[in-house]
């Protein structure tokens, strides 16, 4: 297996993570990258740093608005007073406050949708560098059958125009925007990180020639709550293009592969050109964050169902936290595609 990354990942790190009312240390943070990267290594995969593609493969997913804040919002700083070495808004538009301000804490607040995404001096390279990997692990991925893309930060969270749950770019959109248009034909996602991914889902609601499948813990008491539930099936020409199975918390294994089986079953039926998987890896019973409760030896059979369906497949790393589990269980999913 081939794996794409992009040193640029370590330049966000940030610190603490207003959770519950108390500041605690940022979950998602640059070690995230060292460690799976060199746990990759260190089972023998073969380590390439992604070429840069530019900002096409983004702009073709994100909206101008958002990248343009995102890309110059560090370097006009200033004009935010008291700021420190971290930006970020604490005032969020609602649906019903639809008035664009000018000042940048007022713009930040129509582009964040939470305070899991402060901005830091590196975290417009981080993130950038993170859908390179993306872009680079799709090509690689068409070439070679299959690839896996290191991204970090995370990109499941945000939609077309905003950031959350750590994410900026969405990664695994971006990936697949661009095999929907190296291959002419439809392209599915499944996405078994333990937290909805509503950003991919958003982004590719109304579209039929993107098929997107999440299995996920119940976001009735768990984030996003806003997404993710099993009603929600597409719109527009989308509709029937989008799945979601939310499962109880705590359920393990079973229900889990489960969920695979019958989300790989869907998207056998797509006959999709190519495959991309959001690659959370914090359903593991011992991510500091996760609530699924998935073992190692789940995760190992996940990976050769996911690998026997014999499709053309980029795996996009998405969230999981620092645990010994970790790099374990990357390690173990990794192995099932190179047999
Ligand atoms: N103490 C991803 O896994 N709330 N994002 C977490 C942590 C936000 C997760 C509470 C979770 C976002 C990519
Ligand atoms: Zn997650």
């Amino acid at each position: 297996m081939r794996i794409i990354h992009d040193a640029r990942s370590v330049k966000h790190d940030p610190e603490l993570f207003f959770r519950r009312g108390s500041l605690i240390p940022h979950p998602e943070r640059a070690d995230r990258y060292r460690v799976l990267r060199d746990a990759a290594a260190a089972a023998g995969h073969r380590i390439t740093e992604a070429a840069d593609q530019g900002l096409g493969p983004i702009r073709a997913v994100h909206d101008a608005g958002y990248l343009d804040l995102l890309s110059t919002v560090w370097e006009r700083r200033a004009e935010i007073p008291g700021v420190g070495d971290e930006i970020l808004t604490g005032h969020f538009a609602r649906p019903h406050m639809h008035r664009a301000p000018t000042g940048l804490l007022g713009r930040l607040g129509l582009h964040l949708a939470d305070t899991s995404t402060p901005i830091r001096a590196g975290t417009w390279e981080a993130v950038y560098g993170s859908a390179q990997a993306a872009i680079g692990g799709a090509d690689c991925a068409l070439d070679e059958g299959h690839a896996y893309a290191l991204c970090r930060p995370p990109g499941h969270h945000a939609y077309a125009d905003s950031a959350g749950g750590f994410c900026f770019l969405n990664n695994a959109a971006i990936a697949a925007e661009r095999m929907v248009a190296a291959t002419g034909g439809r392209v599915a996602i499944l996405d078994i990180d333990v937290h909805h991914g509503n950003g991919t889902q958003g982004i590719f609601y109304a579209r039929a020639d993107v098929l997107t499948v999440s299995v996920h813990a119940d976001p009735a008491d768990y984030f996003p709550f806003f997404a993710g539930y099993a009603d929600e099936t597409g719109s527009g020409e989308g509709t029937g293009h989008n799945r979601n199975r939310p499962l109880p918390h705590g359920s393990g294994d079973g229900p889990w592969l489960d969920a695979i089986g019958e989300a790989l079953a869907e998207i056998a039926v797509a006959r999709p050109a190519a495959l991309v998987v959001a690659l959370g890896l914090d359903a593991s019973e011992h991510d500091p964050i996760g609530v699924l409760r998935v073992t190692g030896a789940g995760f190992g059979q996940a990976a050769r169902m996911i690998a026997g369906a014999g499709l053309t497949t980029l795996l996009v790393q998405e969230g999981g936290y620092l645990c010994d589990a970790l790099p374990r269980n990357l390690v173990t999913f990794l192995g099932a595609f190179d047999a």
